[in-house]
């Protein structure tokens, strides 16, 4: 099996209901590195693009707002991206069935999920489920350099007169 790379997101829901250490927990006993990490605030684009597959489905203008936290009040997703032998399906086991009321109880979305009164799944993490769509989704989320490894090729490019934020 060789080495793949996968993506997990802990979902607003994870975050305000404190279970970040408790996630990261059950995911090291998976034994993959982590090869890259952050906080984010999701735009309505990049949230869009990640669920692209979903956009006919009747809940994807509330996943688009749950994945921005706009039903936890808050604007937070932490993004990983872990590396190693079998990484996608040995996250997705411990991460469990997309429906939290499905999913195994010891996992962690059979742990800590629910289905909201509008029929959300609030499943508290995402994780990548095909190596293509790790792909996609590693190069939504991460820029090159903001990975410890080099996973997918690169290019350089210069760039002019390029707005940017900087410290005041
Ligand atoms: P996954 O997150 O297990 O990979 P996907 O089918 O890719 O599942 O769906 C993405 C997300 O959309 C799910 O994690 C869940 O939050 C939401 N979702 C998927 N299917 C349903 C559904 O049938 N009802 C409500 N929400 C859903
Ligand atoms: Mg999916």
């Amino acid at each position: 099996m060789a080495k793949e790379q996968t993506l997990i997101l802990i979902k607003p829901d994870g975050l305000v209901k404190s279970l970040t250490g408790n996630i990261l927990t059950r995911l090291s006993e998976a034994k993959l590195v982590i090869v890259g990490a952050k906080v984010v605030r999701p735009s309505r684009e990049l949230a869009e693009k990640h669920y692209e597959h979903l956009k006919d489905k009747p809940f994807f203008n509330d996943l688009i707002d749950y994945i921005m936290g706009k039903h936890h009040n808050t604007h937070r997703v932490v993004a990983f991206v872990y590396q190693g032998e079998n990484a996608i399906q040995k996250i997705r086991d411990i991460v469990g069935d997309t429906n939290p009321e499905k999913a195994n109880p010891v996992t962690i979305r059979g742990a800590y999920g629910r289905i909201t009164t509008t029929g959300v799944f609030e499943n508290v993490v995402h994780a990548s489920q095909t190596p293509e769509d790790a792909e996609k989704e590693i190069k939504l989320w991460f820029k090159p350099d903001e990975l410890v490894e080099d996973i997918y090729p690169t290019k350089e490019i210069e760039v002019e007169k390029v707005k940017m934020l900087v410290w005041a």
